[in-house]
């Protein structure tokens, strides 16, 4: 027992002093679903709260990617330290990209004050948007100050990943389809800043006038306490439109602390999304114990099985007995 709180505080100590071995380590073992390194997680979320989160989605090949690396670049020469998480199984970071891509990516290789990471996007025990959340605690408390996550917007679990961030930007193109297959997709509500990407490409500007239109720019034009949600145009390639990105960007995070109360309610959406996230985890790994032939359940297992008892019941036993 005393070596293991050794070894808590030893890791704790680590990623506070920013070790990048340790912080990596630990969203390693993040990926695995590893339960033990539950207490080091709990006592470096006290430490957490300081970085600015962004998340980044879109469809595969819309220049997510891209445009993050553009937007390491700016946040480095304004002397902020940066970590990207990328969750994408397509992207340059973890090596699935085109060599083109991963050299480009390189710039940023050897800048002690870049961290970039990705996240496998299969077998992840306990799912993945639990160990995004899990490695987000890591990266704010190692003191980065700005945490870029991204992913692949398509499915509801990518849009639960993107839910961890504070600010939301959502990248599309004019080739993505129109503004009004997006709105079907339900992805337009959890924006909070829309980019046409590829600018220079027919038909941006027309995607940038729906997107507009969509989201009722004109409706709720200038309504105080209401966060206007800017559409901006890029060219990831060139970098064109990513000041104008990292300034909207920032002016999110400028409402927010303008705006406690907008604030303080997605924290509490986030936290009820994040324990639920965690409490599932923990049922999940107890029923599978349970139905893999656990002694004390042996019985209750048989008569579920048997039909004297139900699932009902098997689900009461389990919640009663406490997911460890
Ligand atoms: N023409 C053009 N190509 C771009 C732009 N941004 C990104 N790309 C290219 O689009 C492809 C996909 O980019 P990537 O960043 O990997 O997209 P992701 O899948 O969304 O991360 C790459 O070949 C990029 O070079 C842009 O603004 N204009
Ligand atoms: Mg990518």
């Amino acid at each position: 027992m005393v070596d293991e709180n050794a070894t808590i505080q030893r890791t704790v100590a680590a990623v506070l002093a920013r070790s990048v071995r340790a912080g990596a380590r630990l969203i390693t073992q993040a990926e695995s679903g590893d339960a033990g390194i539950r207490p080091v997680l709990q006592t470096l979320y006290r430490y957490g709260g300081h970085a600015r989160v962004v998340g980044i989605t879109g469809p595969p090949g819309a220049g997510k990617s891209t445009l993050v690396d553009q937007l390491v670049a700016h946040y480095r020469a304004m002397g902020q330290r940066i970590a990207v998480l990328a969750v994408d199984p397509s992207s340059p970071f973890s090596g699935g990209a085109v060599l083109g891509d991963r050299l480009r990516m390189g710039r940023h290789d050897t800048d002690p004050d870049v961290f970039i990471r990705s996240m496998a996007t299969r077998g992840v025990l306990g799912g993945l948007s639990k160990a995004v959340g899990d490695a987000l605690t890591v990266l704010d408390a190692m003191g980065w100050d700005v945490v870029i996550v991204e992913t692949v917007g398509v499915g509801q679990s990518e849009m639960d990943i993107v839910r961890h961030a504070s600010c939301i930007v959502l990248l599309q193109t004019a080739m993505g389809g129109d503004a009004v297959q997006i709105a079907k997709a339900g992805v337009l509500e959890v924006g909070d800043i829309f980019v046409v990407n590829k600018a220079e490409a027919e038909g941006s500007g027309r995607m940038v006038n729906a997107l507009n239109e969509m989201i009722g720019n004109r409706a709720n034009h200038g309504e105080p306490g209401k966060w206007q949600h800017p559409v901006l145009k890029t060219e990831a390639t060139t970098g064109k439109g990513t000041v104008e990105l990292a300034q909207q960007i920032e002016r999110r995070f400028v409402f927010l602390s303008d705006h406690p109360q907008v604030a303080r309610a997605q924290q509490v959406t986030q936290l009820r999304a994040r324990a639920s996230e965690i409490a599932r985890d923990r049922v999940d790994t107890r029923i599978r114990r349970l139905t893999d032939g656990d002694a004390g359940h042996a019985q209750l297992l048989a008569d579920v099985l048997a039909r004297r008892q139900d699932p009902y019941s098997f689900a009461e036993a389990l919640l009663r007995d406490g997911g460890s």
